[in-house]
């Protein structure tokens, strides 16, 4: 059965089963008009990439959680919705969708009223996230640092991807770096990590801080920087974090 709640419970820490961009403070004061849309994820899940996203347009929606472990993603039910038996997926009236970079690209699209040079980089960046950087770095990561290396420069001479403004690409390569303490804790403390990627580590920090940044992210970070501090003894960054 799928139990609907409004709202996603809270994740626990290891709840792991420009062109000019967008502005997001922009998108906020906008009148979006939504049609009902449905996220039904996991907390476990890649949800919280679509649940970001979001977020940061301040769109109204209804998360429906599937219980994974009696199967809830393989009831019929959720297979007229994704036929693979995957979270997360969407409605958007009556639009049926899977796939967490579909479902991003879809609601930046629909919702972030992007110009087309914009777009097609939260293309670029989407397929990069989903199809080249995830893999290098949860299924072999003998191939991180051909990743993580340019990434850092580029993040040496830009905030953000697109940038000095956050957009939807960086929510969809964000949210695997921010993955990766979550995944992979000895990382942040094993010192080797965060000497070799300055720029990716200031960005993950920069971006987590956001307020829509989902909980679990947070506390992933949350971790790796106390991780990270008490091997540097150099203070707290996410002082924002920690006065929650
Ligand atoms: N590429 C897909 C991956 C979806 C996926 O593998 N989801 C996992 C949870 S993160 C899942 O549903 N696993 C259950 C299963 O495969 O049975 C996406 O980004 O949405």
């Amino acid at each position: 059965m799928i139990t609907t709640f409004v709202k996603l419970p809270a994740c626990t820490p290891r709840s792991i089963s420009s062109v000019r961009a967008v502005r997001m403070s922009d998108v906020r004061s906008r009148k979006i008009s939504a049609q009902a849309i449905k996220l039904y994820t996991n907390p476990g899940s890649r949800g919280k990439i679509p649940e970001w996203v979001l977020s940061e347009l301040n769109l109204p929606y209804e998360t429906v959680l599937l219980d994974m472990r009696s199967g809830e993603h393989k009831a019929p039910k959720y297979l007229e919705i994704n036929p693979f038996g995957k979270v997360p997926a969407m409605e958007d009236g009556d639009l049926k969708l899977f796939e967490s970079g579909g479902i991003l690209l879809h609601l930046a699209s629909k919702y972030g009223q992007l110009p087309q040079d914009q777009l097609s980089k939260a293309f670029q960046w989407t397929l990069f996230a989903n199809s080249t950087l995830s893999p290098a770095l949860f299924e072999k990561q003998a191939q991180m640092p051909q990743m993580l290396l340019p990434l850092d420069k580029i993040l040496a001479m830009t905030k953000y991807l697109e940038g000095s403004e956050f957009s939807v690409s960086d929510i969809a390569v964000g949210s695997y770096l921010l993955y990766l303490p979550l995944f992979f804790p000895d990382l942040f403390s094993s010192g080797g990590f965060i000497d070799k990627y300055p720029n990716v580590w200031r960005y993950m920090k920069e971006i987590v801080e956001r307020p829509s940044c989902p909980d679990a992210y947070k506390e992933g970070m949350i971790s790796a920087v106390q991780a990270s501090s008490s091997k540097n003894s150099g203070g707290n960054p996410l002082s924002n974090l920690f006065k929650k």
